[in-house]
């Protein structure tokens, strides 16, 4: 095995948001960003970047200068970050916890700390529950409500982590088992198997004439900081960044029920079980045995499983029991979109509003991914934390687009674009004439979270009736693990949808997955067209994609329900005027 550092990626990534939280925290402008862009480049590079930096190539990675870079080789060198150190030091102690909460800023996180001594979220919570935040200066009782409401939700952040970050880390220690010469058949189970969108822990099954062995690899591999169950059945590690991961090794002959278990959901794993009891079979992680004869009649392949209870094959991404199972039965499964179908990217950014590359480099980088065309869709002028473009200069972006269109050989097309903002009365911060020259319009809630359903279904469905807009951009604005979806009907804004001919996004950022695979399922009910984005703010970040296909498989959705996986021609005549 090749030496690796032992710093991940996930870990120094964590160094620099902190570093950027902090910064943040005491009011310095830019240097933020830039740290939190560093660690997110970090985060999502698909090499180790121990070995990046002991090779000197930190200057290729995206978002990385020279003075990040040399802070990321300290980290790799040393575990740690004598800068961050005396960042913490300078601040009253904790307030990076309490600004981590929704709701909270750097100036109620120092209050909070300077006033009441508080320092971690369940000290915040117990002086809340006290009724003690509301009478510091600028709280208020309402303000205590919304810090417990926070505090809620970051609970239940805890245990999970974003499917988008895991698979990565699984993948690696998916592929580090399958190199093995005592392994046979790998693969991944439970709900990253699934593509669920958050990840409680990480199930890896294998095959193994040497279970010990492979036991042994696992235990020991890098990154692994604790050892919690070691079996030549099972052990269960947790890794230095918190993720616990399950290794099961089975024999060949119970390969398929085993898969077929360990992949859940439980709810599905109950629904079969069900079918197999009714024909007085009995269904476990071992196989499916009849309890008259004592044969067994399936277990070494998934596929065999299914089929003697009278199944289809199903794709594990459906198995949540919302349906499948009878439609598996009565051969009417959904043709689901696949992997490879996304003929190219409809929400992209650039170094132009807040994104980390040229238009060239984006293109290229989605070129290379396989994609006929991409849709700049830089903010508008009125999101000025993300240096939104005012007309003029979205003009001069569609020139430049032009220009290089022209300049190219002509089988990949950039498409321009805009996400333009949709404002509390449902206006949209672009004027119609400079719409109208644009290829594709995304229009997105980013502000004004906390208005009525009522208000809130009103402004988006008054966004939609501009003949110019395509495509609503994350329809609910959740962000998983820390923001709840703003309150709106989206029944009522499905079925404008559906008959206004916009499409509802899916956007694949890892946080945001939304519409989320739920939401998909009852807009596809309503009829509508979907549109996949990566949300990228780097090249990096195209291959969020695959995130946002999985969302769409957990709905159900097939190729022919979303637009981009058409052709340009034929996606030029899904997009309205
Ligand atoms: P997670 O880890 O919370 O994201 O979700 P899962 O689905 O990966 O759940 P996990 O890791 O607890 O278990 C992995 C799979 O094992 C689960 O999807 C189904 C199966 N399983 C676990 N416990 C039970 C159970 O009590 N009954 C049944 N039928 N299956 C179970
Ligand atoms: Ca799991
Ligand atoms: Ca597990
Ligand atoms: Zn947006």
């Amino acid at each position: 095995m090749e030496s690796l550092s032992r710093v991940t990626n996930i870990e120094v990534a964590a160094i620099l948001y902190e570093v950027a939280d902090l910064l943040e925290i005491k009011g310095v402008r830019f240097k933020p960003q830039a740290y939190r862009r560093a660690a997110q480049a970090v985060e999502t590079l698909p090499e180790d970047i121990g070995m990046v930096a002991r090779e000197e190539r930190l200057d290729e990675v995206p978002g990385v200068g020279r003075g990040i870079a040399g802070k990321i080789r300290e980290i790799v060198e040393t575990g740690s970050l004598a800068y961050l150190t005396s960042l913490r030091e300078e601040l009253p102690e904790g307030v990076q916890h309490l600004t981590r909460l929704e709701g909270i800023g750097p100036k109620k996180a120092i209050a909070l700390s300077r006033e009441l001594g508080i320092r971690t979220v369940d000290d915040l919570e117990a002086k809340a529950l006290a009724g003690r935040i509301r009478d510091l200066p600028g709280f208020g009782e309402k303000t205590e409500q919304n810090i417990l409401a926070s505090i809620r939700v970051s609970r239940t952040a805890k245990e999970r982590r974003l499917l988008g970050y895991i698979l990565p880390v699984a993948r690696d220690i998916e592929r580090r088992l399958s190199s093995l010469s005592t392994v046979g058949q790998v693969s991944l189970a439970g709900s990253i198997r699934r593509r669920k969108e958050t990840i409680g822990d990480v199930d890896i099954l294998a095959t193994s004439m040497r279970p010990e062995k492979v036991m042994e690899v696992f235990a020991t591999l890098p990154g692994v900081e604790r050892v919690l169950v070691r079996g030549t059945t099972k052990t269960s590690v947790v890794l230095a960044t918190g993720i616990q991961v399950d290794l099961r090794v089975v024999e060949d002959r119970h390969f398929g029920a085993a898969l077929q278990y360990f992949t859940g959901s439980k709810e599905h794993n109950i629904a079969l079980r069900k079918l197999a009891i009714a024909r007085n079979w009995r269904l476990n992680e071992y196989g499916l045995v009849d309890l008259a004869s004592g044969r067994t009649v399936a277990g070494e392949t998934e596929a065999e499983v299914y089929q003697a209870l009278g199944l289809a094959w199903i794709e594990p991404e459906l198995r949540e029991d919302r349906g499948e199972i009878e439609a598996a039965r009565i051969g009417n499964l959904p043709d689901l979109v696949g992997y490879d179908s996304i003929k190219g990217d409809l929400h992209v950014h650039t170094r132009w509003s807040e994104g980390a590359h040229s238009i060239e480099e984006m293109a290229e980088a989605a070129r290379a991914l396989g994609y006929e065309y991409i849709a700049i869709c830089d903010h508008a002028e009125s999101l000025h934390i993300a240096r939104g473009l005012s007309p003029g200069r979205l003009a001069d972006q569609v020139h430049e687009i032009e220009r290089i269109n022209r300049e190219s050989d002509g089988d990949f097309t950039i498409l321009s674009g805009t996400e333009c903002n949709i404002g509390m009365d449902g206006s949209v911060d672009l004027p119609d004439s400079i719409l109208a020259d644009l290829d594709v319009v995304v229009a997105s809630v980013h502000s004004g979270f906390k208005q009525s359903e009522g208000e809130m279904t009103e402004r988006v469905l008054t966004a939609m009736q501009n003949e110019h807009v395509d495509i609503i951009g994350h329809p609910t604005g959740r962000i998983l693990l820390s923001r709840e979806p703003y309150r709106i009907d989206l029944g009522a804004i499905f079925d404008a949808a559906a008959s206004l001919g916009v499409s509802m996004e899916i956007n694949a950022f890892p946080s945001r997955l939304d519409l989320s695979d739920v939401n998909c399922l009852s807009a596809r009910e309503a009829g509508v067209r979907f549109s996949l984005g990566s949300d990228a703010h780097s090249r990096e970040n195209l291959r969020y994609m695959e995130f946002g296909v999985a969302t769409a498989r957990r709905g159900w959705l097939s190729a022919d329900e979303i637009v981009n996986t058409r052709p340009l021609p034929e996606l030029k005549g899904l997009l309205r005027s």
